[in-house]
C-alpha cells in the first residue's frame, strides 16, 4: 500500500478577508488530495501559542497571535500518497516573495505573517496539529470514484 498520510492546513485571517479561501481549497483539489475534514475555527491564544510555540521568541510573535485571531480561520485535513511534502510543495517557502512561482504564496501574497496558508511541516506535526484542531469525529473516511486515479494503480 502508497504512502497514504493526512495533513493539517489552516486558510489564515488574510485569505478569509481576501476572500480566497475557494482558491486555495481549489489548488488541493486538482492535485487530487481528498478532503477529509473541514470547519471555521476562532483560534484562542492558548492553543496559537502551542500551535507557534516554535517561535515564542521572536519579536514577531505577538503579532502573528494577533493576526491569525483577526477573523476565524478554515481548518482542514488532506488526505493523500506523501500528502504532508505534496501540500507544503503547493504552498511554497515560508516568504511570499521568495516562494516559487505557482505556489500558493507566490502566486497570491507578498507578506508575512499574512502567506495564506498553514500547512503540517512532518509526519510528527502533521498528527499533533490534527489532534489540536480535530475531534475523531470530525474526520471522515469516504471513498471516491476519483481514488483509482489517485490512490491506486492509476489507471
Ligand atoms: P511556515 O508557515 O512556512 O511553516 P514558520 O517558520 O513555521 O513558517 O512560521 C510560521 C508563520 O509565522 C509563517 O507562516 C508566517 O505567517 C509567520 N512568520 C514567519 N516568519 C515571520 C517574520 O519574519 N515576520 C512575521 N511573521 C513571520
Ligand atoms: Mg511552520
Amino acid at each position: 500500500m502508497a504512502d497514504v498520510q493526512r495533513t493539517l492546513v489552516l486558510i489564515k485571517p488574510d485569505a478569509v478577508q481576501r476572500e480566497l479561501v475557494g482558491k486555495v481549497v481549489e489548488r488541493f483539489e486538482r492535485k487530487g488530495l481528498k478532503i477529509v475534514a473541514m470547519k471555521l475555527a476562532h483560534l484562542d491564544e492558548v492553543t496559537l501559542s502551542e500551535h507557534y510555540g516554535h517561535l515564542k521568541e521572536k519579536p514577531f510573535f505577538g503579532d502573528l497571535l494577533k493576526f491569525m485571531m483577526q477573523t476565524p480561520v478554515v481548518a482542514m485535513i488532506w488526505e493523500g500518497i506523501g500528502v504532508i511534502d505534496e501540500v507544503r510543495k503547493i504552498v511554497g517557502s515560508t516568504n511570499p516573495r521568495e516562494a516559487d512561482a505557482g505556489t500558493i504564496r507566490a502566486d497570491m501574497s507578498m507578506n508575512v505573517p499574512s502567506n495564506m496558508v498553514h500547512a503540517s511541516d512532518s509526519v510528527e506535526a502533521a498528527q499533533v496539529e490534527i489532534k489540536r484542531f480535530f475531534r475523531d469525529e470530525e474526520v471522515f473516511t469516504y471513498e471516491k470514484l476519483t481514488d483509482r486515479f489517485h490512490f491506486g494503480e492509476g489507471i
